[in-house]
């Protein structure tokens, strides 16, 4: 079990207690436990397994350090059970809506009785959210303008919780003697932002063997079906999955089948139809006779295509590539080189300038930029000039405690609502990297927004521009950014863009990620850690950068440091 996954409970807890407005000093307890885990670079599986002394830790005391220990060993925590049974699951999905924690919930559930997304938007469309005591309009019109969204996301989950969770499935089951394959099929195969259900396919001599192993897997909560090859099961996280048994003969063809898009295999079956084949979950068929299936590349070279990398199965790129005769080689996570965003103690990271460093030396990287926030982000405690140029002296301190490693004198500097920079012009430029963002007012309407952009991007010292929409995955829309005009001026002024690795974030997203591209602009993936553990991520970006199709030369920090300086100059 991962850090985050044991964090991830933690914060429900909290969030659960705070609900039913349980003492704050336990609420805060919890969070700042969840805080800690996720922020260690040890992993507290490993250590519980270990026999560790859990109390070790800051923030970690003897209760929790048992409930820690009952968590990872049996993959259930009874109070979390507990609890929820307390608040029903449509008071807990009001948590989806951005800008509404739990105490807010709290006054929903308990104040007004509401119990579902679609009670809180009648309440609010009929003005009594407004009414509240500590609400007012502005409040109740934003819950209804990211109430839909929210609704919308359903259970959908991050990849990131997808992954985790099916990797963890998919490796027991290869653990079962009878079971020689096993493979994560679906969206999460393809990497796609969010997952609506998890699909898990296994060849096994014994199809019984590996579903009694699926149902005992402590993130399995209940066996919702169950028939001779096929399983369908809720994990403990509320999502559903699908395991799948098939004979090895298949395995291809239903690895293919069962990865998707439905788009991409609308073609793939066409694909079979002008060959006078068929294709389905079992094989490739000339009539009755079985040509291909073992393996998803004899299924595509039966049908006279290359083997497409899951990522691009969507049918927006794929087959234009395939037209063209050049399938892109996709960028992979051992290209990058350098990671240009991150944060310290300084602002709202966790660890120090030198942690950060070695970390990302750990990791392989060659260069890094830290790029703490400036002023305007106050509840990060933000830079302002005096304290970033010394923040920056620091770090020219630690070049000289490190080798091995570049560290830039970097800034995510905020494209302020009036559209001026949150920092002087000298100040950035003595930065060696400006990272320009935008936070607040992302409501603004589009021509405010688009004036922004163009400020920062029209700054000679802004470098690239961070998440460059802002949206929050399933939870908040991103400004209303004219992407074409954004990546146009970008291009004209050779600024670059970030995909932010975080999986809440993973903005740009795939298809403008390809405009991008299509304009020449350099690529960063970043990402944005606020702790060592944070360059976990980077993985995310990586996906997201492979479903826009970009290989190595479109992504900046691949290249190596001496080639990457050569940018930095606009
Ligand atoms: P999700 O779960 O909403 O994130 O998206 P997927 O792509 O994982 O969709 P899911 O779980 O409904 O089905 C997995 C794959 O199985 C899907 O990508 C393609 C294939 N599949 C499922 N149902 C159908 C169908 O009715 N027709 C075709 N052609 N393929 C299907
Ligand atoms: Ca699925
Ligand atoms: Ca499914």
């Amino acid at each position: 079990m991962k850090n985050d996954q044991i964090a991830a409970t933690f914060e429900q807890l909290a969030d659960l207690l705070e609900i039913q407005e349980a003492n704050p000093f336990r609420v805060r307890a919890y969070r700042s436990a969840a805080r800690k885990i996720s922020s260690t670079a040890e992993s507290f599986s490993s250590l519980v397994e270990e026999g560790a002394d859990l109390t070790q830790y800051s923030g970690i005391g003897k209760d929790l350090a048992k409930q820690i220990e009952e968590f990872v060993t049996t993959g259930q925590h009874a109070q979390l059970v507990e609890l929820k049974t307390q608040v029903p699951p449509g008071v807990i999905d009001m948590l989806r809506i951005a800008g509404v924690g739990p105490k807010k919930v709290a006054v929903f559930f308990h104040k007004l009785n509401l119990t579902s997304l679609d009670e809180l938007k009648a309440a609010a469309e009929a003005g009594k959210l407004a009414a509240l005591k500590g609400f007012g309009k502005k409040t109740e019109q934003s819950i209804l303008e990211n109430i839909d969204l929210a609704a919308e996301a359903g259970q959908r989950i991050s990849i990131a919780r997808a992954r985790e969770a099916a990797d963890a499935i998919v490796d027991d089951l290869l653990q079962v003697k009878d079971v020689k394959q096993a493979a994560v099929a679906g969206s999460c195969r393809r990497r796609k932002e969010t997952c609506g259900d998890l699909d898990v396919l296994a060849t096994s001599a014994s199809a019984e063997a590996a579903m009694d192993r699926l149902a005992e897997n402590p993130l399995v909560e209940s066996v919702l079906q169950r028939g001779d090859t096929k399983m369908r099961v809720r994990l403990n996280s509320g999502i559903e999955l699908d395991l799948r048994v098939v004979p090895d003969e298949s395995y291809g063809a239903a690895l293919q089948y069962f990865t998707g898009s439905k788009e991409h295999n609308v073609v793939v079956r066409q694909k079979a139809k002008d060959l006078v084949l068929k294709v389905n979950e079992y094989g490739v068929f000339r009539g009755d006779e079985q040509i291909a299936g073992a393996t998803e590349e004899d299924v595509y070279a039966a049908l006279d295509l290359p083997w497409i990398p899951p990522e691009l199965r969507e049918n927006r790129l794929e087959f234009n590539y395939v037209e063209h005769g050049k399938l892109p080689e996709l960028v992979t996570v051992a290209d990058i080189k350098g990671d240009l965003h991150m944060h310290t103690t300084a602002s709202d990271g966790a660890a120090s300038i030198l942690e950060m460093a070695e970390a990302a030396k750990a990791r392989g990287l060659k260069y890094i930029a830290i790029t703490d926030h400036s002023k305007r982000v106050s509840m990060a405690n933000g830079l302002d000039a005096d304290r970033l140029r010394k923040h920056w002296q620091d770090i020219r301190k630690v070049r000289e405690q490190i080798k091995g490693i570049e560290i830039l004198c970097g800034i995510e500097c905020d494209i302020l609502e009036d559209a001026t920079m949150d920092l002087p012009d000298d100040v950035l430029a003595e930065a060696d990297w400006v990272v320009a963002v935008l936070h607040y007012g992302l409501q603004q309407p589009r021509e405010q927004i688009m004036k922004r952009l163009l400020t920062a991007i029209k700054n000679p010292h802004v470098n690239i521009i961070g998440h460059p929409t802002g949206r929050m995955v399933g939870k908040r829309e991103g400004a209303d950014v004219d992407i074409k005009q954004m990546l146009q001026a970008a291009a004209d002024h050779g600024v670059m863009m970030e995909i932010n690795a975080h999986y809440k974030r993973l903005d740009l997203d795939d298809v403008n990620a390809a405009a991008a591209r299509d304009l020449g602009i350099p690529i960063v993936i970043s990402t944005d850690s606020h702790s060592v553990n944070g360059f976990d991520v980077l993985q995310y970006g990586v996906d997201q950068a492979r479903r826009a199709g970009l290989s190595k030369a479109d992504v900046a920090n691949t290249k190596t440091w001496a080639q990457f300086k050569k940018l930095l100059n606009r």
